[in-house]
């Protein structure tokens, strides 16, 4: 590993007692007798900081010097989570500074549990990002991320009467004490207006954008510490603002009011983080804001690249590499080529060249209605001459597979960034591969049905561009810093060099079955399951049974993600419990967390579902010792650090083919959940890596889905055929589980029958319920599920996000480290 490693505290327990104290004074303007817990957090982050911007520092003048390419990884999302607590892992302080609050009679822990989550993103993707840029930092990569600075980050999530109410995340009400505004670098972004064309002395032909209005955008940067504390990246966040001669299409000198108007409409563009992840968001605002931080980032990068280099543009792609997180940033083309021909007046082919070698694209979806289009009418209006270089880019394009496909029309109107529909579509997808230079997907299957299915003609006429690289997540976070008790144990086995070297873990097989380390292992997993069973009291007013598996199903609410299936399958064992008081099954508690998004009418509805047969299960004295099921509101990086060390069962359970990898599943098996799922995404490559006798697989592969597809699914002949199945969905429309509401369940058991069920729940429920009662017999034989829980462990080395940044870097970005002298 090129990573750093952990280095002795560069402050010991007295400096750092007094630097808190300084700040509880001197930045707070308190002092240690009138402090609470929210004050000494933020005299705690700012006695961090010192430490942080310290290594700031150091790492610019390092990357200034060298002269250094590096990464700029553009990403809508950054689901960063809380920082004090992986600032602290990260610099090796978390120790001293809990001796150094308990000597000043405060609880780390508490302290800890006033910071909010940076909730910048929805899911996978974002968090994926956030898992990225730490490993970035970790592994000594000149790195920055850019993205938007949203006012509110993914809304909180209630439950009321059992349904999501959604609430506003205001995450900086009260300050951020990481973030540092430059408004040295404050960027300035055109929007609407019309193109002029102009002929210049030379004959050419010059487009000038005459934009409508004018935004400020001002950038927020985020340190980034790597583990070990050397380099410290950033992360910088755009903030829209009204540019003061913000100068709308209508606008007339209008007074001040009107002036107000105009602020409004500048700062809307970073107010909200879009709540939808997995369907597209045709809005105007979302195009906006795509554009908003695109320009804003090229304009940041296009300055640093000049100041070394001036208006020689010949070194711009040895220095720079752009990776498109999704197809969201893929407006940044167009305004890379607009830059190039209109501002620096390259001729095309030059400016193209140049484009082509600078931007990567990550796809993360398979899905058709996640694959980003815009209306060439709407893009008209907002980018006029973004749209004109979308054609130029597309006519040339059509020559070139006029070539590769003489006069094949159905190929052209399929490969063509335009679509032509009744309304005129800019598909950003086709956009985003003509424009990179290497695209990837985020698992070996998901990447392999990039090839074969969504752009398969692409992959013909460049066979080097589209590749695999797996995702993977931080084990500082996701094991080191969220599962203390994991994390010494294993110490002490193997030594400390693990979270940079996660391959190390395989050291552990040798103990799997020693009982030793087997009672050690599970004797962690049950502090963490009492310590999570303490957050459930706290949470819902539920007492949970800590002998019970703990059963755990975490994502966004989704129906190819199947959380009615596992809704399914707790139906039946109810039913199994009431037909036959003495059926034998170990008690187990299903615990779910999810959000759905706000407009997604049925995840909504299954959220209802799930709470509402949570409330009957969980009242119900004759199966509630065997049968729990808990809904645990506001889903979010904080809340997973607290279940996923507590999880026995990994539920991984979407359809065949649709999630792209997941890295869920990666978190609870590296902290010894074993996973039931079937053969999605990087499950696949979990259960090559743990082995068939520690996973549960089961379902439809991706072929028989297509199979089953092709002959035509009919959900109602499992419906009627399979007697289990017909009651539970009949039950669902009785009011046994709303009493008085006959009916208010009504729309989930109907969205599974005639001509429903696009994700095959039925036609995998009988599979489902066979592997659950081999999770069932397994778990009871306490020795072998010792063993197979750690062999998760043990044997997830391969997705610490370290390695996906190193395939990255090796297959994709061409960097190398930047070593940070201390
Ligand atoms: C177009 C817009 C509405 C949109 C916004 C967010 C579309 C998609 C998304 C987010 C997608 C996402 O989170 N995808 C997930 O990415 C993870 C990281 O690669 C994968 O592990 C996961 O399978 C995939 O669903």
């Amino acid at each position: 590993s090129t990573a750093a490693a952990p280095e002795t505290p560069k402050l010991d327990k007295g400096e750092l007692k007094a630097a808190i104290v300084r700040h509880l004074h001197c930045t707070l303007g308190t002092d240690e007798n009138k402090a609470n817990n929210h004050a000494w957090w933020k005299a705690t982050c700012a006695a961090i900081q010192e430490l942080v911007l310290e290594g700031l520092r150091k790492t610019q003048k390092s990357h200034y010097f060298n002269d250094t390419r590096a990464v700029h990884y553009f990403s809508a999302e950054f689901l960063m989570g809380r920082l004090l607590s992986n600032n602290m892992h990260n610099l090796n302080l978390f120790e001293t500074a809990n001796d150094a609050l308990t000597e000043l009679g405060i609880s780390l822990t508490d302290v800890l549990e006033e910071e909010p989550d940076m909730a910048l993103g929805n899911g996978g993707l974002g968090r994926l990002a956030a898992c990225f840029i730490d490993s970035l930092a970790t592994m000594e990569m000149p790195a920055i991320g850019y993205g938007i600075h949203y006012e509110h980050g993914l809304f909180r999530q209630e439950i009321k009467n059992g349904a999501q109410i959604e609430r506003p995340d205001s995450w900086r009400d009260y300050g951020n004490p990481w973030e540092i505004c430059r408004p040295e670098s404050i960027q300035e972004v055109s929007l609407y207006g019309y193109v002029e064309t102009k002929y210049g002395d030379n004959g050419r032909i010059q487009k000038e954008w005459h934009p409508g209005s004018i935004v400020k955008g001002v950038p927020w940067d985020i340190p980034v510490v790597g583990y070990g504390g050397k380099t410290v990246n950033v992360l910088r966040l755009w903030q829209s603002q009204s540019s003061g001669y913000f100068n709308w299409d209508v606008f007339n000198a209008g007074g001040y009011v009107d002036a107000q108007v105009e602020n409004v409409q500048a700062e809307t563009i970073s107010k909200v983080l879009y709540p939808n992840d997995e369907t597209e968001a045709g809005k105007e605002l979302r195009l906006i804001q795509q554009y908003f931080f695109c320009a804003c980032s090229l304009k940041d990068i296009i300055r640093r690249y000049k100041r070394a280099h001036g208006d020689d543009w010949s070194r711009f792609t040895d220095q720079v590499v752009i990776q498109l997180n999704d197809t969201h940033p893929a407006i940044a083309i167009p305004e890379l080529m607009r830059i190039l021909v209109d501002r620096a007046e390259l001729d095309w082919d030059k400016a193209w060249q140049i484009c082509t070698k600078t931007f990567a694209y990550t796809n993360h979806t398979l899905l058709p209605e996640a694959l980003e289009k815009w209306p060439a009418r709407m893009l008209e209006k907002i980018l006029p001459r973004h749209l004109e270089i979308i054609y130029e880019i597309n006519h040339r394009f059509m020559a070139e597979v006029e070539k590769k496909w003489p006069g094949d029309n159905a190929i052209k109107s399929k490969l063509s960034i335009i679509e032509e529909s009744s309304e005129k579509m800019v598909r950003m997808g086709n956009l985003s591969v003509i424009g990179s230079f290497r695209v990837n997907g985020v698992a070996e299957i998901h990447s392999m049905l990039v090839k074969k299915n969504l752009f398969p003609e692409f992959d013909q006429l460049w066979p080097e561009k589209l590749t695999n690289v797996t995702n993977g997540i931080t084990p500082r976070r996701w094991l080191k810093a969220c599962n203390p008790a994991l994390s010494a144990l294993i110490d002490k086995k193997i030594g400390d060099q693990w979270p940079l070297n996660l391959s190390q873990l395989t050291e552990l097989a040798v103990y799997a079955d020693n009982k030793t380390f087997q009672k050690q292992f599970m004797k962690v997993k049950q502090d963490n399951k009492v310590a999570l069973a303490q957050t459930i009291k706290e949470l819902t007013g539920l007492t949970v049974n800590t002998d019970a598996i703990f059963d755990i199903q975490i994502k966004r609410l989704h129906e190819y993600k199947r959380q009615h299936l596992n809704l399914l399958h707790i139906l039946a064992l109810y039913r199994r419990l009431l037909e036959n008081p003495s059926y034998d099954m170990h008690p187990r508690v299903f615990i779910f967390g999810a959000k759905a998004a706000p407009g997604y009418t049925l995840a909504k509805d299954i959220i209802f579902a799930i709470n509402k047969v949570a409330e009957k299960i969980n009242n119900d004295p004759r199966v509630n010792t065997k049968l729990q099921v808990v809904f645990l509101p506001n889903y979010r990086v904080s809340l997973a650090e607290k279940m996923i060390p507590a999880a026995d069962v990994s539920e991984q359970i979407s359809t065949a083919g649709k999630e792209a990898s997941g890295t869920g599943n990666m978190k609870l098996a590296l902290n010894g959940a074993v996973t039931v799922g079937t053969l999605d995404g990087a499950n696949i490559e979990i259960a090559e890596e743990v082995g068939d006798d520690n996973i549960f697989i089961f379902g439809l592969t991706v072929d028989e889905v297509a199979e089953l597809k092709r002959k035509g699914y009919s959900p109602d002949d499992y419906y009627y055929k399979n007697a289990e199945i017909k009651a539970i969905l009949d039950w669902l429309e009785t009011d046994y589980f709303t009493p008085g509401k006959p009916g208010a369940l009504a729309s989930v058991k109907h969205s599974l029958l005639s001509g429903g069920d696009p994700y095959l729940c039925l036609a995998d429920f009988d599979s489902y319920s066979a592997a659950q009662e081999q999770v069932d017999a397994a778990y009871r034989d306490k020795t072998r599920w010792a063993k197979m829980a750690i062999m998760n462990t043990a044997m997830m080395g391969k997705f610490t996000s370290d390695r996906s940044i190193k395939d990255y870097v090796d297959r994709v970005w061409n960097l190398t480290a930047c070593i940070v002298e201390n």
